[in-house]
């Protein structure tokens, strides 16, 4: 395997280091990898004697984070939904449109009707959009299939996108998204028929989780556990969608199955908070569908960070309440509308995100864990989320190997 000395950067590890400083920070800093894994960091002077590498990259003082991780994406479907936003932009809800058979069940007829190659191509040009922004990670949820057959079609493509770009990609099925049109009435049917398909995804080895959406307009909290047994009978980690609309108690029922993530949460209540607490679930704030949606009920952010929750933040790509592809965006809007501190905006985007998929193998730059990374063109990691519409990212390495995008 190979090892290379990445030397002369400016390192926010997000580590734990000795001194406690902010950002993990250190100055003049080095990295050595072996493969796909950092063998060691530390400041350049500090660096073992006698230290050999096959590879020398001077980073030419570039800083250095983790690569970024996107932990809540919606990227497989057809179509788009540029109407609807034109119908909300007319005073149309986001509910009404959903109520009124648009909205998702929209999204649904036109990925199944898009083949599958293009539907592999289409959430190929959002990863590498995300990619170019030093993602290395991102979570792919299915939920615009709603039948077996085109659930099991989105999370094929979501695999492949894994196989084909220099890229880790997390499959979460979430096939109870929306009550589809041949199911209409019977979503208590739907459920069972969800419950049934897990097993099949499953065993093709297409899904890492299961999420669902709890909602006033989606399924019950009872519909939701019934969907949490049947996965949990599988050994399959589960998250949520929950309380992105009102309050359902979507948080605390997840975190009573250890849901690696609540997601949304505009609408948490602090008994949410504290179940989330007690089982280490992950708060995932997701500030661009906050935006698109025009939403005005802020994530409860003070109490979660007072309670010891960890926060992420992620795109929430989809074509219906956040048609971004910029997770450097979120993490702007995670600090001007939910006054997320960047340090806070970067380690939900990194180590905080990995820990809502499960992943603790990632978010830092530490001996052990994946040589995922990237250098900016910045000086100092809170512009990371100050600038905005601007890419500064230079390179990225993800799994030990410098990638184009
Ligand atoms: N919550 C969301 O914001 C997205 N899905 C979900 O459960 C919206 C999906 C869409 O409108 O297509
Ligand atoms: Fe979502």
């Amino acid at each position: 395997m190979t090892t290379t000395l990445w030397r002369n950067a400016r390192l926010a590890t997000l580590a734990p280091l000795p001194g406690g400083e902010p950002w993990g920070w250190i100055g003049h800093g080095a990295l050595l990898t072996e493969g796909d894994t950092i063998r060691w960091v530390g400041g350049e002077a500090a660096l073992p004697a006698g230290l050999q590498a096959e590879r020398d990259v001077d980073l030419g003082g570039a800083l250095l984070t983790p690569g970024l991780v996107d932990c809540h994406t919606h990227l497989v479907y057809g179509g788009q939904r540029a109407r609807e936003f034109e119908l909300r932009l007319q005073g149309a809800s986001y509910e009404q449109i959903a109520r009124a058979g648009g909205g998702i069940r929209s999204t649904v007829a036109a990925t199944r009707a898009a083949g599958n190659e293009a539907l592999y191509a289409a959430a190929r040009e959002r990863a590498l959009a995300l990619m170019r922004e030093g993602v290395t990670t991102i979570e792919i949820k299915s939920g615009y299939g709603l039948s077996l057959e085109h659930e099991a079609r989105c999370l094929r493509v979501a695999r492949r996108l894994g196989r084909e770009l220099p890229l880790t990609v997390r499959t979460t099925c979430l096939a109870a998204h929306a009550l589809p049109p041949e199911f209409d009435g019977q979503p208590d049917a739907y459920i069972d028929a969800v419950c049934a398909w897990l097993p099949v995804l499953h065993g093709e080895g297409l899904i890492d989780a299961v999420d669902a959406f709890c909602e006033a307009i989606a399924f019950s909290p009872a519909q939701t556990r019934r969907v949490f047994d049947a996965a949990q009978a599988l050994g399959l980690p589960v998250k949520l969608h929950a309380e992105q609309l009102s309050d359902s108690g979507g948080a605390a029922l997840a975190a009573s199955y250890g849901a690696l993530s609540c997601d949304h949460l505009e609408w948490l209540s602090a008994g949410g908070i504290g179940a989330m607490a007690a089982a280490g679930t992950v708060a995932v704030l997701l500030p661009g569908a906050f935006y698109f949606l025009r939403e005005t009920r802020l994530p409860p952010v003070r109490t979660l960070r007072d309670a010891g929750v960890p926060i992420a933040i992620a795109s929430d790509h989809n074509p219906g309440s956040s048609p971004g592809l910029s997770l450097l965006l979120m993490l702007s809007m995670g600090c001007t509308f939910f006054r997320l501190t960047p340090e806070e905006a970067l380690r939900g985007a990194t180590i905080n995100a990995a820990r809502a998929l499960g992943l603790t193998d990632r978010g830092m730059l530490q001996a052990g864990q994946r040589a995922d990374f990237a250098a900016w063109d910045l000086e100092h990691p809170n512009e990371l989320a100050y600038w905005f519409g601007r890419n500064p990212c230079r390179r990225v390495v993800a799994g030990g190997l410098e990638r184009d995008a």
